[in-house]
């Protein structure tokens, strides 16, 4: 079944025209970024060179796709919109919530009871709205989205950071939070930084050890995980193009760690490819017809370095396997260097655990170059050292490596299925003992390895790497094993080495799956009921947050300063949160636990500034909001950085904090502050940082002037009654001046719908 493929060949129809006109209007050659841009203006935008970095935008996505765990807070404040149906094309899909522990049947089992009145509330809201549905179990929703909505050229967005996979199949993809969802499916325009453009090219082809991953791996560790701060990633060259469809899904999925607002591919072979694989021939057809609009022009990747703001190279022929982390995934080390850079820092090199899969690497690819490697096994007589876990991304994938064979190579060498879903990624990992907080490795395919992350154990180090270096290092039980030069001792006391991976890019007899999990919406869901249960621990009617009061924010207490890295896993943790998703005073009792105070270095101690006494950070900032008075959470760089979560605008919102100020923010989370109502302030001298004292009663001055452009002013009042003034700049534009004085985003759709 091909979905909306009317809405596909119409954007094909028309993207000719609106990509010459956008050529002409600028006057030079275009990159693939800019024609899906500038062929998704909102209707009566003036097309002109936007500056990258500054203007702001009113883009139209084609559609939008959501997770369960941001899809309840989303499709509430949809629910308040008062629009019967959505504007565009847009799903639902149930993945967060399922823990894994035993294995998939058991562990799915498990989830659809538990998660029961989730699940039906989702299912009744999509249902009443137009919303695709995809059931628990179906599959994750990236990979979903892969194999079912993505296409050349297309723009979406998605209430999830990763959505940005869909780059992979020559989208731009952006992650957001719900509030900007709910803006679309109303049908309004979406506003977006006019990015800046990296361009990425790479040479040589990919061959042994080296995969899709390692070029993502290195990316990250040279720019880090804020480089790539309101910039689009747009690869190229015979690297890229030499490279499989679900290999550059892979790149661009795990660009969301290097902070880009997404990453993207030209339209080619392997895309075709991908696309006829996955029954959308026609898709692929549609696309071969306007080819040269689905990639960047000739003259852009002769001469990138004119086009885009900043130029990499990378040659795929000499790319050496990577490892990142522990903590951070921009943490790279090339795999030869793994023995020194373990000893140096004490990492224990023993892997308790490999977990390959998750919405980053769990294609057919991934897993037929991962059993290669199982497969030896047996073959050399040797013995797997640590205990080895799947996460398949679909059921489409699942039931087609079933049926080929992987799964049973896997069980031999002691494996454990988990269900299609998140699981492991985001602490929905009912690991065994991880309670007892030891120091231990494992090494994941997945994207992300904040402390804390998988299982819960702030002592776990988590290793990023590819789905065949997690295996290799799996099979070995040691982290500083290299396959590429080191051998492994097998059973009869042998040397032996592992051959390097190798596999299919696709299944040769083609994907299969008996039940995808696709539920489709009623045609006229006008009747539908959703219901929510007065006294429901998971979910909970949204009310408006008030307006602002139109005067200076004064004697804002410190909630806390948050020392170094301080991203929406610290601020709204995930794991077993992860069930008051649709619960905002419920979920609110997680706030910023997990960010570590500046003045003790402990996580959620901080003081109550009307008691002098040390408290939880949630509890503190119940007391100022019973007491009515507002606070200020002070953070560092790249706060909010991670996940598109908006529970982490909007707990602190809830709870009465009026400001955030930091050094810099992440996009998507200064983004979800402004559309929450927030004030979201980055310090004009980064040293000022150090001016905020524990006992600060702070003043926000010149909001009555709030104006796009005009730094703000910040007004310290220290406890021995002197004071110090700061500036703040600020990045609102009018429309979220707006928002900011109506208390909220939402606030100013409901005034315009009545
Ligand atoms: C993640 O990878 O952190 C998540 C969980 O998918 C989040 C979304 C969420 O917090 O629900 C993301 O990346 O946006
Ligand atoms: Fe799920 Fe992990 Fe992918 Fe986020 S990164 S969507 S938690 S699998």
């Amino acid at each position: 079944m091909v979905f909306d493929l009317e809405l596909i060949q119409k954007s094909y129809n028309e993207l000719s025209a609106k990509v010459d006109a956008a050529r002409t209007a600028l006057g030079r050659p275009l990159t693939l970024a800019e024609k899906i841009l500038y062929s998704h203006l909102w209707n009566g935008v003036e097309i002109k060179d936007f500056e990258r970095g500054k203007a702001y935008v009113d883009f139209a996505p084609d559609r939008v796709a959501m997770q369960d765990a941001t899809a309840q807070m989303a499709l509430l404040q949809f629910d308040t919109t008062g629009r019967k149906k959505v504007a565009v094309p847009s799903t639902v899909h149930c993945d967060h919530l399922i823990v894994a522990k035993n294995e998939s049947n058991t562990d799915l089992k498990k989830a659809v009871t538990e998660n029961e009145e989730v699940y039906d509330f989702l299912a009744s809201i999509s249902n009443k709205y137009g919303i695709g549905f995809w059931k628990p179990g179906a599959g994750i929703i990236h990979q979903v989205v892969l194999e079912n909505y993505a296409f050349p050229g297309g723009m979406m967005i998605g209430t999830d950071s990763h959505t940005v996979n869909a780059g992979g199949l020559g989208m731009i993809a952006i992650g957001v939070g719900g509030a900007d969802a709910c803006d679309v499916m109303a049908g309004l325009s979406w506003e977006l930084l006019m990015p800046k453009l990296i361009g990425i090219k790479l040479t040589g082809k990919l061959s042994g050890w080296a995969s899709p991953k390692d070029v993502i791996l290195k990316v990250a560790g040279i720019l880090t995980v804020k480089g790539g701060t309101n910039a689009i990633v747009e690869y190229f060259g015979e690297g890229a193009t030499s490279m499989s469809c679900t290999g550059k899904g892979t790149i661009c999925n795990m660009g969301a760690e290097i902070g880009a607002t997404t990453s993207t591919f030209g339209y080619d072979e392997s895309m075709s490819r991908y696309l006829k694989a996955t029954g959308r021939t026609a898709v692929a057809e549609a696309a071969d017809a306007v080819k040269s609009y689905l990639t960047g022009d000739d003259e852009v990747y002769a001469n990138p370095e004119k086009y885009f703001d900043q130029v990499f190279e990378i040659n795929l022929s000499e790319l050496e396997p990577h490892i990142n982390g522990p903590f951070t995934p921009d943490l790279a080390t090339p795999i030869s260097q793994m023995k020194e850079a373990a000893a140096k820092n004490n990492w224990p090199t023993k892997v308790e655990v490999g977990l390959i899969g998750s919405c980053t690497n769990s294609s057919y690819e991934d897993i037929s170059r991962a059993v290669s490697l199982a497969k030896q096994v047996a073959e050399k007589g040797l013995k797997t050292k640590a205990e080895f876990t799947i996460t398949p991304g679909s059921e489409l994938v699942r039931y087609t490596i079933d049926r080929d064979g992987f799964l049973d190579t896997f069980a031999q060498i002691g494996a454990t299925v988990f269900a299609n879903a998140c699981g492991p990624c985001i602490g929905m990992w009912d690991r065994m003992g991880a309670e007892k907080q030891e120091r231990n490795t494992i090494v994941h395919s997945f994207n992300r390895n904040f402390a804390k992350r998988a299982d819960g154990n702030p002592n776990t180090l988590a290793f990023v790497a590819s789905p065949e270096i997690v295996t290799a290092l799996a099979i070995a039980g040691d982290l500083t094993f290299n396959p590429l030069t080191d051998t492994l001792i097998n059973e009869k006391g042998e040397a032996v080495m592992l051959d390097a991976p190798s596999g299919d890019e696709l299944p040769a007899n083609g994907f299969d799956a008996e039940d995808a999990g696709y539920q489709a919406p009623a045609e006229d869901g006008s009747t539908v009921q959703i219901s929510v249960k007065e006294d429901s621990k998971r979910l909970q009617l949204l009310y408006p947050f008030p307006a602002w009061e139109g005067v200076d924010l004064k004697g804002l207490k410190l909630l806390i300063k948050a020392k170094g890295k301080c991203t929406t896993d610290h601020i709204s943790m995930a794991g077993p949160w992860l069930k008051f998703r649709g619960h905002l005073d419920n979920i609110s009792n997680n706030m910023l636990i997990g960010a570590i105070n500046f003045y003790n270095e402990k996580t959620d101690h901080v003081k109550n500034q009307l008691t002098g006494e040390y408290g939880t950070v949630p509890n503190t900032q119940r007391a100022y909001k019973a007491a009515g008075i507002g606070s200020i959470v002070v953070g560092d760089e790249n706060y909010g950085e991670g996940s598109s979560r908006e529970h982490a605008a909007m707990e602190p919102r809830h709870l009465g904090v009026r400001v955030v100020m930091v050094k810099s923010f992440a996009r998507i989370h200064e983004t979800n502050l402004k559309k929450q109502g927030m004030l979201a302030l980055t310090f004009a001298n980064k040293e000022d940082y150090n001016k905020i004292l524990e006992d600060d009663s702070i003043d926000v001055i010149g909001l009555e002037s709030f104006t796009t452009g005009v730094n703000l002013k910040v007004v310290l009042n220290h406890k021995d009654g002197s004071q110090e003034t700061l500036d703040a700049l600020h990045s609102y534009n009018e429309q979220q001046i707006e928002w900011f004085k109506s208390g909220g985003a939402l606030n100013v759709i409901r005034a315009n719908s009545i």
